[in-house]
């Protein structure tokens, strides 16, 4: 898939690396030290094996503050410039907002990554307007209130059901079907038993045809199932993306990318032998 100037085979796994660019993410050292600091820190999980650093300005943990556009912008627009001087790699923007889209994209970013499956305001004529890949991922109902017992009848078919239909919405709007991922949104309105599902039942998301992106990192599906902090949840994470590379997801959205690129080249290793 081409993801602004760089092609990229998603016939193997890839990691991407998490760059959150939240107020709480990094030193409040100043604007340039943040900067300096986000930028050495996407440079890192790129030596560590990343093909993708994700950028993200808005937190969107149950209960996270909204975020203005003018904030998202001063958070993420400087970082992806910098990272995108410094680097080869493809930086995906984390944003449901359309300005933000717009902006990420000329500053260099090779691709959308919206919880919200492009159903903001002006989100999809401006995703539409960037000629970048989009990853659309399922969430039911909003960040604030989602893990409030959310309840489905089949959370496979619905999930599904739901990224066919942005899908369309997103080819309606000219965005070539050849450029959409889907992404099932674990731990966005999803019970225990719900994202535990949706990973064993992955390959039923990915025969729908488009590439899949997986962000289980640390999550509460980890820390609930095996009464683990967030800090003490890196043997889960590994376990699962070492799960979903097996099934041949395209990519996998870490913290830990080190530890996780070592799992994925083990699987890609196996997967080389007859
Ligand atoms: C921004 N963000 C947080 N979790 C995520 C996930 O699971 N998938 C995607 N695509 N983005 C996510």
């Amino acid at each position: 898939m081409q993801f602004g100037k760089h092609f990229i085979d998603l016939s193997q796994s890839h990691v991407m690396g998490i760059l959150n660019v939240t107020p709480d993410s990094f030193s409040d050292g100043g604007k340039h030290a943040s900067v300096t600091q986000a930028v050495e820190h996407a440079l890192r999980m790129l030596e560590e094996g990343a093909t993708f650093i994700d950028i993200g300005g808005e937190s969107t943990r149950p209960g996270a503050p909204d975020v203005s556009l003018q904030e998202e912008l001063d958070r993420t627009i400087p970082v992806i410039e910098a990272v995108a001087k410094r680097s080869e790699c493809v930086i995906s923007i984390d944003t449901s907002k359309a300005e933000v889209m717009r902006e990420a994209v000329k500053a260099g970013a090779g691709l959308i990554n919206d919880v919200r499956a492009l159903q903001e305001p002006g989100a999809l004529e401006a995703a539409a307007s960037t000629n970048v890949p989009v990853c659309l991922m399922h969430m039911k109902g909003q960040p604030r209130t989602m893990q409030n017992n959310p309840e489905y009848n089949d959370v496979i078919k619905e999930v599904g059901h739901f990224l066919m239909e942005r899908a369309r919405a997103c080819e309606q709007a000219g965005i070539p079907q050849e450029t959409i991922l889907f992404d099932p949104g674990y731990g966005f309105g999803k019970s225990l038993e719900h994202n535990y599902a949706l990973v064993k039942h992955l390959p039923r998301i990915m025969s729908l045809g488009y590439p899949v992106l997986v962000g289980m990192s640390r999550k509460s599906m980890i820390g609930n199932l095996l009464n683990r902090k967030v800090d003490e949840r890196l043997a889960g994470s590994i376990s699962l993306a070492t799960i979903v590379a097996q099934m041949g997801a395209q990519i996998i959205r870490v913290h830990d990318v080190k530890e996780t690129a070592d799992a994925v080249n083990i699987v890609k290793m196996l997967n080389t032998i007859k």
